[in-house]
């Protein structure tokens, strides 16, 4: 029986399920880069380049290992463009008794797979994607029959599943949360690490070559190019980030600095969406190190809840919900995109500075994407659909399962509350409070309305006004309203008027 293992992009780890039992003389993997798949949105031309080059290099790790690859790369003639074509194409190449794959990320790229089932000529087996630590139906026994899906409770039942930070049956040091100390504005004149950045070698020249000349429409600048594209290198940014962020990373994890995109952040979710790394190795490490009292704990429970808490859960809400969770709009937003969103520039130093980062290096942290970017677009009513596909072209660790819980029930409520209990709508007064951005802005953190008010300040209170309806009843946003309803008329009409008027603007 030989079988054509076909591995989708971000499937890059050696323990995926379709390549368990592989057998080295009859069996074949098949890797393909297809236009399709470049340009389903138009991708950060870095997010390509990582993609293509981490591919091309797992490939070679498999040949090593004496394994037979079928590679088709995005310049050959006869590619067909598409991973249906592709996979046809393949199975004329090859004579496969059968085909074998690992679940994708994206509804859509499964969508796909069911039809092969009817339409190839010979049998598919889809494996389970196990490199999650919660499996797909295990998520679904936890959500049924509660009324609220939060993440906190979800994350406990998987820190007692894991034993990370767990003594028996309690959460080691006491606590399940340290969040309350992970909330440290930086000093002023902070010097942040330099973070490790890896020079591309000739695979990826070629592929930052062929990017340049195939992508040269999309936005984002392909160079400098310094992501790892190796499970080697990709250890090597997990070395970096223990010894240089890790020990701050709980206190700075909501902190903002202009010119500094990386702070204490690990800067690994692309190695592990695209499984260079595991989820579980790299809390194993953490978890040995809080133990051995090497890093702090606040720092240490921080990141494994969002790794074994947050990633996890967003990933069981992806597939408990969809498809019809891309298409919620509960606020029912429908302004269009801003052209700044794929330039930065616009006067709101803020946003210039996190569309820059991301612009710049195909990321940004959690903070710049949610209360920042995610917040503007929230209070300014934009289009979830829109703001969905930016938020899935620019990052390099981009992809459906994760973007859009995060992007539709974390940042925009589009979920109507699925995700998150409260809308995180915030004025200028956080972004003050978390960043040097406003002290180069050409508008005020401190002013309400009028020329030289922040923006988000007005748009706040006109979102709280607009939304009433929908947001006013919910008992965690009972301050808020409490305090729009105390405000007089004519500040209401201020409010209102600039509102207006600088979404016009927009
Ligand atoms: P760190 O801050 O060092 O965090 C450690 C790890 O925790 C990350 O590598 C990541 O794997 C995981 N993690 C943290 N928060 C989340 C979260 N909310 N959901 C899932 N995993 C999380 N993450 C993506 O991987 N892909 C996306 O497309 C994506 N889109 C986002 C869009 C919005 C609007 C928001 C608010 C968040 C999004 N995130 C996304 C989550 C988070 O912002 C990124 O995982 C994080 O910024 C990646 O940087 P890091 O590796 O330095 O993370
Ligand atoms: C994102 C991406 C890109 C840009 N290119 C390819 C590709 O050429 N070949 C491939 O196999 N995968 C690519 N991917 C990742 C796929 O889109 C990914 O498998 C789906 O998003 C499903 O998670
Ligand atoms: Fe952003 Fe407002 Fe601060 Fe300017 S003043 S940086 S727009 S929060």
């Amino acid at each position: 029986m030989a079988v054509l293992r076909f591995l989708l992009g971000d499937q890059l780890t050696r323990s995926v399920s379709a390549l368990r039992d592989l057998d080295k003389k009859r069996d074949t993997v098949l890797m393909v880069e297809v236009a399709d798949e470049t340009t389903y949105v138009p991708h950060h031309p870095q997010k390509i380049v990582f993609i293509l080059s981490a591919m091309r290099h797992f490939a070679e790790v498999l040949k090593k290992d004496g394994i037979n690859v079928d590679y088709v790369k995005l310049d050959d003639p006869k590619n067909t463009g598409s991973f249906t074509g592709e996979l046809q194409r393949a199975l004329k190449r090859h004579k496969s008794d059968s085909v074998v794959m690992t679940e994708p990320g994206e509804w859509r790229v499964l969508q796909m797979m069911q039809d092969w089932r009817e339409t190839l000529p010979v049998p598919l087996t889809i494996g389970e994607d196990d490199r999650f630590i919660a499996s797909l139906d295990e998520f679904s026994a936890w959500a049924q029959g509660r009324k609220q899906l939060r993440m906190e409770y979800f994350y406990r039942d998987m820190r007692k599943k894991t034993g990370f930070l767990m003594e028996g049956d309690d959460p080691f040091g006491g606590a399940w949360n340290f969040d309350a100390e992970n909330r440290k504005a930086l000093p002023k004149n902070h010097t942040p690490p330099k973070r490790k950045r890896f020079a591309p070698d000739p695979i990826t020249q070629d592929v930052i070559a062929l990017v340049k000349k195939r992508f040269d429409s999309h936005y984002g600048a392909v160079e400098p190019f310094g992501w790892a594209v190796t499970r080697t290198d990709a250890l090597k940014a997990l070395d970096d980030f223990i010894k240089q962020g890790m020990e701050s990373f709980g206190d700075y994890q909501d902190a903002m600095q202009a010119g500094a995109p990386f702070l204490y952040h690990s800067l690994i979710s692309a190695y592990l969406n695209v499984g260079l790394l595991t989820a579980e190795e790299v809390c194993a490490r953490v978890d040995r190190l809080a133990r051995d009292e090497k890093i702090p704990l606040n720092a240490a429970e921080g990141f494994i809840r969002q790794i074994i808490g947050w990633r996890e859960y967003v990933r069981g809400l992806y597939w408990l919900k969809m498809p019809d969770y891309a298409a919620a709009n509960a606020l029912g937003a429908k302004r269009a995109l801003p052209a700044f969103f794929w330039t930065g520039k616009t006067t709101m130093n803020c946003l210039h500075q996190c569309i820059g980062d991301t612009l710049e290096n195909a990321y940004a942290h959690h903070i710049q994407r949610l209360m920042v970017i995610g917040n503007f677009s929230l209070l300014a009513g934009l289009d979830p659909k829109e703001v969905q596909d930016w938020f899935l072209a620019v990052y390099a660790d981009a992809f459906e399962w994760v973007e859009l819980p995060n992007v539709s029930g974390m940042a925009l409520f589009a979920d109507g509350g699925v995700m998150a209990s409260k809308p995180y709508a915030a004025s200028g007064a956080y972004i003050d409070r978390m960043s040097d951005y406003c002290q180069g802005c050409t508008y005020s953190p401190k002013e309400r309305t009028g020329s030289k008010a922040c923006p988000f300040n007005y748009l706040y209170w006109d979102f709280l006004a607009r939304n009433a309806d929908q947001l006013s009843r919910n008992p965690r946003m009972g301050m808020p309203y409490k305090n729009l309803r105390a405000m007089d008329e004519k500040r209401r009409q201020e409010i209102a008027r600039d509102a207006a008027a600088f979404l016009k603007t927009i």
